[in-house]
Protein backbone atom coordinates (compact mmCIF):
# COMPACT_ATOMS: atom_id res chain seq x y z
CA UNK A 1 0.00 0.00 0.00
CA UNK A 2 1.20 3.49 -0.31
CA UNK A 3 2.73 5.52 2.80
CA UNK A 4 2.80 8.69 2.80
CA UNK A 5 6.81 9.55 2.31
CA UNK A 6 7.15 11.26 -1.01
CA UNK A 7 9.16 9.03 -3.30
CA UNK A 8 12.41 10.26 -4.31
CA UNK A 9 13.68 10.08 -8.00
CA UNK A 10 17.46 9.66 -8.94
CA UNK A 11 17.64 10.94 -12.09
CA UNK A 12 19.51 13.53 -14.50
CA UNK A 13 18.25 16.31 -15.76
CA UNK A 14 18.82 15.28 -19.79
CA UNK A 15 18.21 11.58 -19.29
CA UNK A 16 15.10 10.40 -21.36
CA UNK A 17 14.51 7.62 -19.03
CA UNK A 18 14.35 10.02 -16.14
CA UNK A 19 12.16 12.26 -18.04
CA UNK A 20 9.65 9.21 -18.14
CA UNK A 21 9.22 8.67 -14.98
CA UNK A 22 8.91 12.59 -14.09
CA UNK A 23 6.24 13.05 -16.73
CA UNK A 24 4.44 9.54 -15.26
CA UNK A 25 4.77 11.32 -11.63
CA UNK A 26 3.35 14.69 -13.21
CA UNK A 27 0.52 12.94 -14.97
CA UNK A 28 -0.59 11.33 -11.86
CA UNK A 29 -0.17 14.73 -9.87
CA UNK A 30 2.61 12.48 -7.20
CA UNK A 31 4.71 15.06 -5.14
CA UNK A 32 8.57 13.91 -5.40
CA UNK A 33 11.76 14.74 -4.13
CA UNK A 34 15.07 14.58 -6.64
CA UNK A 35 18.45 13.51 -6.43
CA UNK A 36 20.85 14.67 -9.60
CA UNK A 37 23.05 11.93 -10.17
CA UNK A 38 25.44 13.72 -12.98
CA UNK A 39 25.99 11.25 -15.78
CA UNK A 40 29.28 13.52 -16.68
CA UNK A 41 30.75 14.71 -13.69
CA UNK A 42 33.94 12.68 -12.13
CA UNK A 43 33.18 10.13 -14.94
CA UNK A 44 29.71 9.87 -14.20
CA UNK A 45 27.90 9.29 -10.78
CA UNK A 46 26.16 6.62 -12.08
CA UNK A 47 29.26 4.14 -11.82
CA UNK A 48 29.76 4.91 -8.27
CA UNK A 49 29.41 1.65 -5.97
CA UNK A 50 27.23 4.53 -3.64
CA UNK A 51 24.69 4.52 -6.43
CA UNK A 52 24.77 0.84 -7.63
CA UNK A 53 22.90 -0.21 -4.77
CA UNK A 54 19.88 1.66 -5.77
CA UNK A 55 20.70 0.65 -9.43
CA UNK A 56 22.61 -2.51 -10.26
CA UNK A 57 22.80 -2.07 -13.79
CA UNK A 58 24.47 1.48 -13.04
CA UNK A 59 22.03 4.06 -14.66
CA UNK A 60 18.82 6.09 -14.12
CA UNK A 61 16.62 6.71 -13.15
CA UNK A 62 15.96 5.08 -9.59
CA UNK A 63 13.18 5.14 -7.25
CA UNK A 64 12.35 4.90 -3.62
CA UNK A 65 8.87 4.59 -2.91
CA UNK A 66 7.39 2.77 -0.20
CA UNK A 67 10.31 1.27 1.24
CA UNK A 68 11.27 -0.47 -1.56
CA UNK A 69 13.96 1.13 -4.56
CA UNK A 70 12.86 0.38 -8.06
CA UNK A 71 14.75 0.34 -11.43
CA UNK A 72 13.95 0.36 -14.83
CA UNK A 73 11.77 3.08 -16.52
CA UNK A 74 8.74 0.69 -17.55
CA UNK A 75 8.66 -0.87 -14.36
CA UNK A 76 8.48 2.42 -12.24
CA UNK A 77 5.79 3.76 -14.56
CA UNK A 78 3.90 0.74 -14.40
CA UNK A 79 4.27 0.64 -11.00
CA UNK A 80 2.65 3.83 -10.16
CA UNK A 81 0.07 3.28 -12.87
CA UNK A 82 -0.85 -0.43 -10.12
CA UNK A 83 -0.56 2.00 -7.40
CA UNK A 84 -1.72 5.42 -7.73
CA UNK A 85 -4.92 6.86 -8.33
CA UNK A 86 -5.63 9.35 -11.35
CA UNK A 87 -4.88 8.96 -15.07
CA UNK A 88 -4.65 5.91 -16.11
CA UNK A 89 -1.21 5.26 -17.78
CA UNK A 90 -2.12 1.64 -20.05
CA UNK A 91 -5.93 1.66 -21.23
CA UNK A 92 -7.70 -0.84 -19.61
CA UNK A 93 -8.46 -2.26 -23.75
CA UNK A 94 -6.32 -5.15 -24.19
CA UNK A 95 -5.51 -4.47 -27.98
CA UNK A 96 -5.20 -0.65 -27.12
CA UNK A 97 -2.73 -1.91 -24.40
CA UNK A 98 -0.96 -3.86 -26.59
CA UNK A 99 -0.51 -0.83 -28.71
CA UNK A 100 1.01 0.59 -26.28
CA UNK A 101 3.42 -2.04 -24.92
CA UNK A 102 4.60 -2.11 -28.23
CA UNK A 103 5.03 1.19 -28.77
CA UNK A 104 7.06 1.87 -25.69
CA UNK A 105 8.75 -1.46 -25.93
CA UNK A 106 10.18 -0.10 -29.75
CA UNK A 107 11.32 2.92 -28.19
CA UNK A 108 12.45 1.36 -24.83
CA UNK A 109 14.42 -1.46 -26.04
CA UNK A 110 14.87 -0.86 -29.81
CA UNK A 111 15.98 2.67 -29.80
CA UNK A 112 17.07 4.34 -26.61
CA UNK A 113 19.72 1.59 -25.59
CA UNK A 114 21.54 1.88 -28.70
CA UNK A 115 22.27 5.86 -28.58
CA UNK A 116 22.75 5.55 -24.23
CA UNK A 117 25.48 7.39 -23.17
CA UNK A 118 27.28 3.88 -21.96
CA UNK A 119 26.96 2.81 -26.07
CA UNK A 120 27.77 5.75 -27.83
CA UNK A 121 31.00 6.71 -25.37
CA UNK A 122 32.55 3.37 -26.64
CA UNK A 123 31.70 4.29 -30.35
CA UNK A 124 33.88 7.19 -29.76
CA UNK A 125 33.97 9.61 -33.39
CA UNK A 126 31.12 8.24 -35.00
CA UNK A 127 28.85 8.56 -32.39
CA UNK A 128 26.39 11.05 -33.94
CA UNK A 129 25.85 8.47 -37.25
CA UNK A 130 25.88 6.17 -35.02
CA UNK A 131 22.81 7.12 -33.29
CA UNK A 132 20.93 8.87 -35.92
CA UNK A 133 21.23 5.63 -37.80
CA UNK A 134 19.75 3.56 -35.01
CA UNK A 135 16.80 6.39 -34.23
CA UNK A 136 16.08 6.47 -38.04
CA UNK A 137 15.61 2.94 -37.83
CA UNK A 138 13.79 2.94 -34.99
CA UNK A 139 11.13 5.62 -36.35
CA UNK A 140 10.87 3.96 -39.53
CA UNK A 141 9.02 1.27 -37.94
CA UNK A 142 7.50 3.73 -35.24
CA UNK A 143 5.74 6.49 -38.06
CA UNK A 144 3.50 3.82 -39.42
CA UNK A 145 2.24 1.83 -36.90
CA UNK A 146 1.49 5.45 -34.85
CA UNK A 147 -0.73 6.24 -38.26
CA UNK A 148 -2.27 3.13 -37.53
CA UNK A 149 -2.85 3.68 -33.66
CA UNK A 150 -2.94 7.02 -33.08
CA UNK A 151 -5.66 9.37 -32.58
CA UNK A 152 -4.91 12.76 -30.85
CA UNK A 153 -2.19 10.88 -28.53
CA UNK A 154 -0.56 8.14 -29.69
CA UNK A 155 -2.96 4.99 -28.84
CA UNK A 156 -6.18 7.05 -29.56
CA UNK A 157 -7.34 10.14 -27.48
CA UNK A 158 -5.73 8.82 -23.44
CA UNK A 159 -2.23 9.87 -23.05
CA UNK A 160 -0.62 6.60 -21.88
CA UNK A 161 2.54 5.25 -21.30
CA UNK A 162 3.59 5.39 -24.89
CA UNK A 163 3.48 9.03 -25.21
CA UNK A 164 5.35 9.26 -22.06
CA UNK A 165 8.22 7.46 -24.14
CA UNK A 166 7.49 9.14 -27.06
CA UNK A 167 8.36 12.60 -26.14
CA UNK A 168 11.88 12.65 -24.52
CA UNK A 169 12.89 10.02 -27.43
CA UNK A 170 12.10 12.67 -29.84
CA UNK A 171 14.15 15.06 -27.56
CA UNK A 172 17.35 12.54 -28.26
CA UNK A 173 16.32 12.73 -31.74
CA UNK A 174 16.73 16.17 -31.87
CA UNK A 175 19.71 16.32 -30.01
CA UNK A 176 21.13 14.32 -32.79
CA UNK A 177 20.09 16.07 -35.20
CA UNK A 178 17.86 13.28 -36.88
CA UNK A 179 15.44 14.40 -39.91
CA UNK A 180 12.16 14.71 -38.24
CA UNK A 181 10.41 15.76 -41.04
CA UNK A 182 10.83 12.18 -42.27
CA UNK A 183 8.46 11.20 -39.69
CA UNK A 184 5.29 13.57 -39.50
CA UNK A 185 2.88 11.85 -37.25
CA UNK A 186 5.83 11.45 -35.19
CA UNK A 187 6.16 15.61 -35.44
CA UNK A 188 2.61 16.10 -34.34
CA UNK A 189 2.45 14.02 -32.05
CA UNK A 190 5.64 15.26 -30.17
CA UNK A 191 4.38 18.92 -30.49
CA UNK A 192 0.60 18.33 -28.58
CA UNK A 193 2.19 16.39 -26.33
CA UNK A 194 5.01 19.38 -25.67
CA UNK A 195 1.70 21.76 -25.03
CA UNK A 196 0.64 19.72 -21.85
CA UNK A 197 1.49 20.67 -18.66
CA UNK A 198 2.90 17.20 -17.42
CA UNK A 199 5.49 17.16 -20.50
CA UNK A 200 6.26 21.25 -19.95
CA UNK A 201 7.05 20.41 -15.79
CA UNK A 202 9.22 17.83 -16.11
CA UNK A 203 10.91 19.11 -19.75
CA UNK A 204 15.04 18.65 -19.09
CA UNK A 205 15.28 22.30 -19.28
CA UNK A 206 13.61 22.67 -16.29
CA UNK A 207 15.28 20.62 -13.35
CA UNK A 208 16.79 21.07 -10.23
CA UNK A 209 20.07 20.10 -12.17
CA UNK A 210 19.71 21.68 -15.06
CA UNK A 211 22.62 24.03 -15.64
CA UNK A 212 22.25 27.33 -15.99
CA UNK A 213 22.90 27.99 -19.87
CA UNK A 214 20.15 24.77 -20.49
CA UNK A 215 17.58 26.23 -18.90
CA UNK A 216 14.37 27.66 -21.24
N1 LIG B 1 16.04 0.46 -19.46
C1 LIG B 1 16.48 1.47 -18.57
C2 LIG B 1 17.54 2.31 -19.26
C3 LIG B 1 18.18 3.31 -18.34
C4 LIG B 1 19.23 4.15 -19.06
O1 LIG B 1 19.72 3.79 -20.14
N2 LIG B 1 19.57 5.28 -18.47
C5 LIG B 1 20.55 6.15 -19.06
C6 LIG B 1 20.04 7.57 -19.13
S1 LIG B 1 18.56 7.68 -20.10
C7 LIG B 1 21.81 6.16 -18.21
O2 LIG B 1 21.75 6.15 -17.01
N3 LIG B 1 22.98 6.20 -18.86
C8 LIG B 1 24.22 6.27 -18.14
C9 LIG B 1 25.25 5.37 -18.68
O3 LIG B 1 24.98 4.72 -19.67
O4 LIG B 1 26.33 5.32 -18.10
C10 LIG B 1 15.28 2.32 -18.10
O5 LIG B 1 14.29 2.37 -18.84
O6 LIG B 1 15.30 2.86 -16.98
Amino acid sequence: MATQTKPVLHGYFRSSCSWRVRIAFALKGIEYDQVPVNLIKDGGQQRTQEYKTLNPMQQVPAVEIDGITLSQSLAVIQYLDETRPGARLLPADPKKRAHVRIISDIIASGIQPLQNLYVIQKIGAEKVQWSQHFIDRGFQALEPLLKQTAGKYCVGDEISMADICLVPQVYNAERFKVDMEQYPTIKRLNQTLLEIDAFKVSHPSNQPDTPADLRA
